[in-house]
Protein backbone atom coordinates (compact mmCIF):
# COMPACT_ATOMS: atom_id res chain seq x y z
CA UNK A 1 0.00 0.00 0.00
CA UNK A 2 0.85 3.98 -0.89
CA UNK A 3 3.02 4.79 2.07
CA UNK A 4 2.30 8.44 1.09
CA UNK A 5 -1.44 8.63 3.16
CA UNK A 6 0.76 7.74 6.52
CA UNK A 7 2.48 10.91 7.78
CA UNK A 8 -0.71 12.99 9.53
CA UNK A 9 -2.65 11.40 12.44
CA UNK A 10 -6.45 12.46 12.91
CA UNK A 11 -8.37 13.22 15.90
CA UNK A 12 -12.00 12.46 14.95
CA UNK A 13 -14.25 15.34 16.42
CA UNK A 14 -17.66 13.78 15.22
CA UNK A 15 -19.29 10.49 13.94
CA UNK A 16 -22.50 11.73 12.37
CA UNK A 17 -24.76 8.53 11.41
CA UNK A 18 -27.43 8.84 9.16
CA UNK A 19 -30.29 5.86 8.55
CA UNK A 20 -31.48 6.30 5.14
CA UNK A 21 -34.61 4.73 2.93
CA UNK A 22 -34.08 4.23 -0.61
CA UNK A 23 -36.94 2.70 -2.84
CA UNK A 24 -35.06 0.02 -4.79
CA UNK A 25 -36.37 0.06 -8.78
CA UNK A 26 -36.85 -3.95 -8.18
CA UNK A 27 -37.88 -5.74 -5.14
CA UNK A 28 -34.80 -8.00 -4.62
CA UNK A 29 -35.48 -11.53 -3.41
CA UNK A 30 -33.14 -13.60 -1.72
CA UNK A 31 -34.26 -16.93 0.27
CA UNK A 32 -34.24 -14.87 3.46
CA UNK A 33 -36.30 -12.26 2.71
CA UNK A 34 -37.34 -9.36 0.10
CA UNK A 35 -36.44 -5.73 -0.20
CA UNK A 36 -38.32 -3.33 -1.97
CA UNK A 37 -37.21 -0.25 0.14
CA UNK A 38 -34.01 -0.64 1.17
CA UNK A 39 -32.84 1.13 5.13
CA UNK A 40 -29.34 1.70 4.53
CA UNK A 41 -26.83 3.64 6.98
CA UNK A 42 -24.24 5.91 6.21
CA UNK A 43 -21.61 7.82 7.90
CA UNK A 44 -19.60 10.67 8.05
CA UNK A 45 -16.68 11.64 10.41
CA UNK A 46 -15.39 15.39 10.64
CA UNK A 47 -11.38 15.41 12.12
CA UNK A 48 -8.99 18.05 12.21
CA UNK A 49 -8.06 17.84 8.73
CA UNK A 50 -11.88 17.59 7.35
CA UNK A 51 -14.39 15.15 7.08
CA UNK A 52 -15.33 11.65 5.22
CA UNK A 53 -17.87 9.51 3.98
CA UNK A 54 -18.47 5.78 4.74
CA UNK A 55 -21.40 3.40 3.76
CA UNK A 56 -22.36 0.81 6.24
CA UNK A 57 -23.71 -2.29 4.98
CA UNK A 58 -25.34 -3.60 7.71
CA UNK A 59 -28.94 -4.94 7.40
CA UNK A 60 -32.15 -3.58 9.04
CA UNK A 61 -32.73 -7.27 10.36
CA UNK A 62 -30.03 -10.18 11.18
CA UNK A 63 -31.41 -12.26 7.87
CA UNK A 64 -27.94 -12.10 6.28
CA UNK A 65 -25.12 -11.97 9.23
CA UNK A 66 -26.20 -11.36 12.88
CA UNK A 67 -25.68 -7.84 12.64
CA UNK A 68 -28.25 -5.75 12.29
CA UNK A 69 -29.15 -1.57 12.40
CA UNK A 70 -31.01 -1.07 15.47
CA UNK A 71 -28.03 -3.24 17.07
CA UNK A 72 -25.19 -1.53 15.46
CA UNK A 73 -26.89 1.98 16.91
CA UNK A 74 -26.12 0.85 19.95
CA UNK A 75 -22.55 -0.92 19.29
CA UNK A 76 -21.84 2.59 17.80
CA UNK A 77 -22.59 4.82 20.33
CA UNK A 78 -21.44 2.48 23.54
CA UNK A 79 -18.68 0.56 22.13
CA UNK A 80 -17.13 1.38 18.98
CA UNK A 81 -16.98 5.45 18.98
CA UNK A 82 -16.22 5.78 22.84
CA UNK A 83 -13.13 3.69 21.49
CA UNK A 84 -11.88 5.75 18.66
CA UNK A 85 -12.52 9.22 20.73
CA UNK A 86 -10.58 7.76 23.70
CA UNK A 87 -7.82 6.54 21.67
CA UNK A 88 -7.22 10.26 20.37
CA UNK A 89 -5.15 11.02 17.29
CA UNK A 90 -4.83 7.70 14.74
CA UNK A 91 -4.49 6.78 11.39
CA UNK A 92 -7.28 4.22 9.39
CA UNK A 93 -4.11 1.82 9.82
CA UNK A 94 -5.31 1.91 13.73
CA UNK A 95 -8.76 1.34 13.61
CA UNK A 96 -8.95 -2.29 13.85
CA UNK A 97 -6.54 -2.41 16.30
CA UNK A 98 -8.09 0.10 18.66
CA UNK A 99 -11.50 -1.46 18.20
CA UNK A 100 -10.17 -5.46 18.51
CA UNK A 101 -11.01 -5.50 22.41
CA UNK A 102 -15.08 -5.88 20.98
CA UNK A 103 -15.67 -9.08 19.50
CA UNK A 104 -17.32 -9.07 16.52
CA UNK A 105 -19.44 -6.40 14.75
CA UNK A 106 -16.92 -6.51 11.77
CA UNK A 107 -19.47 -4.38 9.58
CA UNK A 108 -19.55 -1.51 12.30
CA UNK A 109 -15.95 -1.49 12.54
CA UNK A 110 -15.37 -1.11 8.73
CA UNK A 111 -18.07 1.67 8.39
CA UNK A 112 -15.85 3.96 10.76
CA UNK A 113 -12.75 2.55 9.26
CA UNK A 114 -13.99 3.58 5.97
CA UNK A 115 -14.81 6.97 6.92
CA UNK A 116 -11.29 7.64 8.29
CA UNK A 117 -9.55 5.97 5.20
CA UNK A 118 -11.65 8.29 3.07
CA UNK A 119 -10.49 11.43 5.26
CA UNK A 120 -7.05 10.54 5.62
CA UNK A 121 -6.61 9.75 1.59
CA UNK A 122 -8.29 13.05 1.02
CA UNK A 123 -5.99 14.67 3.39
CA UNK A 124 -3.30 13.31 1.22
CA UNK A 125 -4.63 13.73 -2.22
CA UNK A 126 -4.69 10.44 -3.34
CA UNK A 127 -7.48 7.80 -4.76
CA UNK A 128 -7.99 4.87 -2.61
CA UNK A 129 -6.93 2.64 -5.65
CA UNK A 130 -3.40 4.22 -5.69
CA UNK A 131 -3.68 3.61 -2.24
CA UNK A 132 -4.18 0.28 -2.64
CA UNK A 133 -2.67 -0.33 -6.06
CA UNK A 134 -4.89 -1.60 -7.48
CA UNK A 135 -4.32 -1.23 -11.53
CA UNK A 136 -7.55 -1.26 -14.18
CA UNK A 137 -8.70 1.79 -14.96
CA UNK A 138 -12.13 -0.11 -15.30
CA UNK A 139 -13.17 -3.14 -13.59
CA UNK A 140 -15.69 -6.15 -15.09
CA UNK A 141 -19.12 -6.37 -13.51
CA UNK A 142 -21.78 -8.49 -13.09
CA UNK A 143 -25.55 -8.69 -11.74
CA UNK A 144 -27.14 -10.66 -9.32
CA UNK A 145 -30.68 -11.27 -9.88
CA UNK A 146 -33.29 -11.98 -7.36
CA UNK A 147 -36.38 -14.93 -6.97
CA UNK A 148 -39.40 -14.77 -9.14
CA UNK A 149 -42.94 -15.95 -8.41
CA UNK A 150 -42.46 -17.09 -11.56
CA UNK A 151 -40.01 -18.58 -14.33
CA UNK A 152 -40.76 -17.05 -16.92
CA UNK A 153 -40.41 -13.66 -15.32
CA UNK A 154 -36.81 -14.50 -13.96
CA UNK A 155 -35.96 -15.47 -17.41
CA UNK A 156 -36.97 -11.77 -18.61
CA UNK A 157 -35.24 -9.86 -15.76
CA UNK A 158 -32.06 -11.88 -17.00
CA UNK A 159 -33.17 -11.20 -20.37
CA UNK A 160 -33.44 -7.23 -19.58
CA UNK A 161 -29.98 -7.24 -17.74
CA UNK A 162 -28.73 -9.15 -20.81
CA UNK A 163 -29.92 -6.68 -22.79
CA UNK A 164 -28.41 -3.85 -20.65
CA UNK A 165 -24.95 -5.30 -21.33
CA UNK A 166 -24.45 -7.28 -18.64
CA UNK A 167 -22.53 -10.38 -19.39
CA UNK A 168 -22.01 -12.31 -16.09
CA UNK A 169 -25.19 -13.31 -14.29
CA UNK A 170 -25.76 -14.29 -10.74
CA UNK A 171 -29.11 -16.29 -9.46
CA UNK A 172 -30.49 -15.96 -6.71
CA UNK A 173 -31.83 -20.27 -5.59
CA UNK A 174 -33.41 -21.44 -2.48
CA UNK A 175 -35.05 -24.53 -2.27
CA UNK A 176 -38.23 -25.00 -4.75
CA UNK A 177 -36.35 -22.57 -7.03
CA UNK A 178 -33.16 -23.65 -8.14
CA UNK A 179 -31.96 -26.35 -10.66
CA UNK A 180 -35.24 -25.66 -13.28
CA UNK A 181 -34.98 -21.88 -13.14
CA UNK A 182 -31.16 -22.03 -13.61
CA UNK A 183 -31.87 -24.53 -16.57
CA UNK A 184 -33.94 -22.10 -18.24
CA UNK A 185 -31.94 -19.07 -17.96
CA UNK A 186 -28.89 -21.05 -19.03
CA UNK A 187 -30.99 -22.61 -22.06
CA UNK A 188 -32.17 -19.03 -22.94
CA UNK A 189 -28.43 -17.35 -22.43
CA UNK A 190 -25.89 -20.36 -23.31
CA UNK A 191 -23.11 -18.01 -23.42
CA UNK A 192 -23.14 -15.99 -20.64
CA UNK A 193 -21.48 -16.59 -17.52
CA UNK A 194 -23.62 -17.71 -15.01
CA UNK A 195 -23.40 -18.22 -11.20
CA UNK A 196 -25.94 -18.80 -7.77
CA UNK A 197 -25.67 -18.23 -4.57
CA UNK A 198 -28.11 -19.80 -2.02
CA UNK A 199 -27.82 -17.45 0.90
CA UNK A 200 -27.41 -20.64 3.59
CA UNK A 201 -30.33 -22.20 2.63
CA UNK A 202 -29.19 -25.38 2.12
CA UNK A 203 -27.75 -28.61 3.88
CA UNK A 204 -25.28 -31.12 3.71
CA UNK A 205 -27.91 -33.34 2.79
CA UNK A 206 -28.75 -31.80 -0.36
CA UNK A 207 -25.79 -32.35 -1.95
CA UNK A 208 -26.94 -34.89 -4.00
CA UNK A 209 -29.80 -32.16 -5.39
CA UNK A 210 -27.35 -29.65 -6.16
CA UNK A 211 -25.45 -31.76 -7.96
CA UNK A 212 -27.82 -31.10 -10.84
CA UNK A 213 -26.11 -28.04 -11.40
CA UNK A 214 -22.97 -29.81 -12.85
CA UNK A 215 -24.62 -30.10 -15.99
CA UNK A 216 -25.42 -26.05 -16.51
CA UNK A 217 -22.01 -25.18 -17.22
CA UNK A 218 -21.87 -22.45 -13.62
CA UNK A 219 -18.83 -19.97 -13.19
CA UNK A 220 -19.76 -21.02 -9.11
CA UNK A 221 -22.10 -22.12 -6.66
CA UNK A 222 -22.36 -19.65 -3.55
CA UNK A 223 -22.56 -20.38 0.26
CA UNK A 224 -24.60 -23.09 -0.36
CA UNK A 225 -24.98 -24.23 3.57
CA UNK A 226 -24.78 -22.13 6.85
CA UNK A 227 -22.45 -19.66 7.38
CA UNK A 228 -20.26 -22.20 10.29
CA UNK A 229 -20.49 -25.12 8.11
CA UNK A 230 -16.93 -25.27 6.72
CA UNK A 231 -16.89 -29.32 6.76
CA UNK A 232 -20.46 -29.39 4.36
CA UNK A 233 -18.95 -27.37 2.01
CA UNK A 234 -15.70 -29.16 1.41
CA UNK A 235 -17.71 -32.11 0.95
CA UNK A 236 -19.63 -30.63 -1.42
CA UNK A 237 -16.59 -29.78 -3.15
CA UNK A 238 -15.37 -32.94 -3.52
CA UNK A 239 -18.40 -34.50 -4.82
CA UNK A 240 -19.65 -31.65 -7.42
CA UNK A 241 -17.53 -30.17 -10.25
CA UNK A 242 -19.26 -26.74 -9.96
CA UNK A 243 -16.40 -24.87 -8.31
CA UNK A 244 -17.55 -23.72 -4.43
CA UNK A 245 -17.86 -20.24 -3.69
CA UNK A 246 -17.80 -19.11 0.09
CA UNK A 247 -19.57 -15.83 1.30
CA UNK A 248 -20.98 -15.63 4.83
CA UNK A 249 -18.20 -18.01 5.76
CA UNK A 250 -15.73 -15.64 5.07
CA UNK A 251 -15.52 -12.93 7.76
CA UNK A 252 -12.02 -12.78 8.24
CA UNK A 253 -8.81 -13.45 7.10
CA UNK A 254 -8.59 -16.22 9.83
CA UNK A 255 -11.80 -17.74 8.15
CA UNK A 256 -10.51 -17.86 4.80
CA UNK A 257 -6.98 -19.43 5.40
CA UNK A 258 -9.14 -21.94 7.26
CA UNK A 259 -11.54 -22.40 4.41
CA UNK A 260 -9.22 -22.66 2.28
CA UNK A 261 -6.92 -25.43 4.07
CA UNK A 262 -10.00 -27.36 4.77
CA UNK A 263 -10.93 -27.10 0.76
CA UNK A 264 -14.04 -25.58 1.69
CA UNK A 265 -13.69 -23.14 -0.81
CA UNK A 266 -12.42 -22.98 -5.10
CA UNK A 267 -13.06 -19.18 -4.89
CA UNK A 268 -14.01 -16.64 -2.67
CA UNK A 269 -16.44 -13.46 -2.18
CA UNK A 270 -14.66 -10.86 -0.08
CA UNK A 271 -16.69 -8.23 0.93
CA UNK A 272 -15.11 -5.63 2.19
CA UNK A 273 -17.80 -4.87 5.16
CA UNK A 274 -18.18 -8.76 6.25
CA UNK A 275 -14.77 -9.18 7.14
CA UNK A 276 -14.16 -5.90 8.91
CA UNK A 277 -12.99 -3.39 6.12
CA UNK A 278 -11.44 -2.35 2.83
CA UNK A 279 -7.90 -3.14 4.64
CA UNK A 280 -8.68 -7.03 5.79
CA UNK A 281 -10.21 -7.22 2.21
CA UNK A 282 -6.76 -6.52 1.03
CA UNK A 283 -5.46 -8.62 3.12
CA UNK A 284 -7.48 -11.48 2.22
CA UNK A 285 -6.95 -10.68 -1.26
CA UNK A 286 -3.60 -10.84 -1.47
CA UNK A 287 -3.86 -14.12 1.13
CA UNK A 288 -5.97 -16.04 -2.28
CA UNK A 289 -3.56 -14.47 -4.72
CA UNK A 290 -0.37 -16.18 -3.06
CA UNK A 291 -1.98 -19.10 -3.14
CA UNK A 292 -3.74 -18.86 -6.77
CA UNK A 293 -7.12 -18.57 -5.44
CA UNK A 294 -9.83 -16.73 -7.63
CA UNK A 295 -11.52 -13.76 -5.32
CA UNK A 296 -14.40 -11.14 -6.37
CA UNK A 297 -15.82 -8.77 -4.90
CA UNK A 298 -19.52 -8.84 -3.51
CA UNK A 299 -22.05 -6.36 -2.93
CA UNK A 300 -24.22 -5.03 -0.77
CA UNK A 301 -27.07 -3.40 -2.35
CA UNK A 302 -24.96 0.01 -1.83
CA UNK A 303 -24.87 3.51 -2.46
CA UNK A 304 -22.53 4.78 -4.56
CA UNK A 305 -20.27 5.73 -1.49
CA UNK A 306 -19.71 2.38 -1.52
CA UNK A 307 -19.78 1.25 -4.98
CA UNK A 308 -16.60 3.39 -5.13
CA UNK A 309 -14.65 1.57 -3.32
CA UNK A 310 -15.83 -1.25 -4.50
CA UNK A 311 -14.62 -0.37 -7.92
CA UNK A 312 -11.21 0.23 -6.52
CA UNK A 313 -11.09 -2.94 -4.64
CA UNK A 314 -12.08 -4.74 -7.66
CA UNK A 315 -9.27 -2.91 -9.67
CA UNK A 316 -6.31 -5.16 -7.47
CA UNK A 317 -4.94 -8.37 -9.72
CA UNK A 318 -6.47 -11.12 -8.00
CA UNK A 319 -10.27 -9.48 -8.44
CA UNK A 320 -10.44 -12.52 -11.41
CA UNK A 321 -13.68 -12.96 -12.09
CA UNK A 322 -16.57 -9.91 -12.11
CA UNK A 323 -18.28 -8.69 -9.15
CA UNK A 324 -21.53 -7.80 -7.87
CA UNK A 325 -20.89 -4.19 -8.82
CA UNK A 326 -23.82 -3.14 -10.76
CA UNK A 327 -24.74 0.46 -13.05
CA UNK A 328 -26.30 2.56 -10.44
CA UNK A 329 -29.11 2.38 -12.04
CA UNK A 330 -29.51 -1.05 -11.81
CA UNK A 331 -30.44 -0.23 -8.12
CA UNK A 332 -31.59 2.98 -7.58
CA UNK A 333 -33.44 5.67 -10.00
CA UNK A 334 -31.53 8.28 -8.05
CA UNK A 335 -28.41 7.74 -5.83
CA UNK A 336 -26.38 9.94 -3.04
CA UNK A 337 -23.52 10.23 -5.53
CA UNK A 338 -22.98 10.59 -9.05
CA UNK A 339 -24.33 7.38 -11.01
CA UNK A 340 -22.03 4.77 -12.11
CA UNK A 341 -22.32 3.56 -15.94
CA UNK A 342 -21.39 0.74 -17.23
CA UNK A 343 -19.96 0.10 -20.80
CA UNK A 344 -19.49 -2.87 -22.83
CA UNK A 345 -19.78 -4.95 -19.14
CA UNK A 346 -17.19 -2.28 -16.94
CA UNK A 347 -16.88 0.09 -14.88
CA UNK A 348 -14.82 2.74 -14.75
CA UNK A 349 -12.62 3.03 -11.15
CA UNK A 350 -13.05 6.34 -9.56
CA UNK A 351 -9.69 8.64 -9.64
CA UNK A 352 -10.47 11.56 -6.93
CA UNK A 353 -9.01 11.60 -3.65
CA UNK A 354 -10.49 9.49 -1.01
CA UNK A 355 -12.85 6.90 -2.43
CA UNK A 356 -13.72 9.64 -5.37
CA UNK A 357 -17.45 10.80 -4.91
CA UNK A 358 -18.86 13.62 -3.79
CA UNK A 359 -22.43 13.20 -1.39
CA UNK A 360 -25.24 15.05 -2.45
CA UNK A 361 -26.60 16.57 0.83
CA UNK A 362 -29.43 17.51 -0.31
CA UNK A 363 -31.19 14.19 -1.01
CA UNK A 364 -29.35 12.77 2.03
CA UNK A 365 -31.44 14.98 3.70
CA UNK A 366 -34.41 14.53 2.35
CA UNK A 367 -34.21 10.57 2.20
CA UNK A 368 -32.91 10.10 6.04
CA UNK A 369 -35.07 9.35 8.94
CA UNK A 370 -32.78 9.31 11.72
CA UNK A 371 -29.81 11.18 12.25
CA UNK A 372 -27.11 11.04 15.29
CA UNK A 373 -23.88 12.90 16.23
CA UNK A 374 -21.84 11.23 18.76
CA UNK A 375 -19.25 13.72 19.61
CA UNK A 376 -16.25 13.15 22.46
CA UNK A 377 -18.09 13.66 25.99
O1 LIG B 1 -25.62 -6.17 -6.40
O2 LIG B 1 -24.99 -5.51 -4.46
C1 LIG B 1 -25.57 -6.29 -5.19
C2 LIG B 1 -26.26 -7.48 -4.57
C3 LIG B 1 -25.33 -8.63 -4.47
O3 LIG B 1 -26.54 -10.63 -4.13
C4 LIG B 1 -25.90 -9.75 -3.62
N1 LIG B 1 -25.62 -9.71 -2.31
O4 LIG B 1 -25.33 -12.82 -0.61
O5 LIG B 1 -24.09 -11.93 -2.08
C5 LIG B 1 -25.09 -11.89 -1.37
C6 LIG B 1 -26.05 -10.72 -1.38
C7 LIG B 1 -26.14 -10.15 0.00
C8 LIG B 1 -27.02 -8.98 0.12
S1 LIG B 1 -28.67 -9.39 0.05
C9 LIG B 1 -29.46 -8.05 0.73
MG1 LIG C 1 -23.82 -14.16 -1.35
Amino acid sequence: MDDTASDLRFTPQLFELRRLKMPLVRPFRTSFGTETVREMMIARVVTEHGEGWAECSIESDPLYLSEFLDAADHVFSDHLVPRLFAHGALRAEDVADVLEPVKGHRMAKATLEMALLDVQLRAAGISFQQYIGGTSTSVEVGVSVGITDTIDELVSNVAGYVEDGYTRVKLKIEPGFDIEPVRRVREANPDIRLQVDANTAYFVEDIDHLAQLDELALLLIEQPFGEDDLVGHAELARRITTPVCLDEAIRSLDHTRTALALNAAHIINIKPARVGGYLAAVKIHDHCRALGIPVWCGGMLETGIGRAANLALASLPGFTLPGDISATKRYWTQDITRPFEMVDGRIEVPTGPGFGVDVDLDFVEEITFERRELRPV
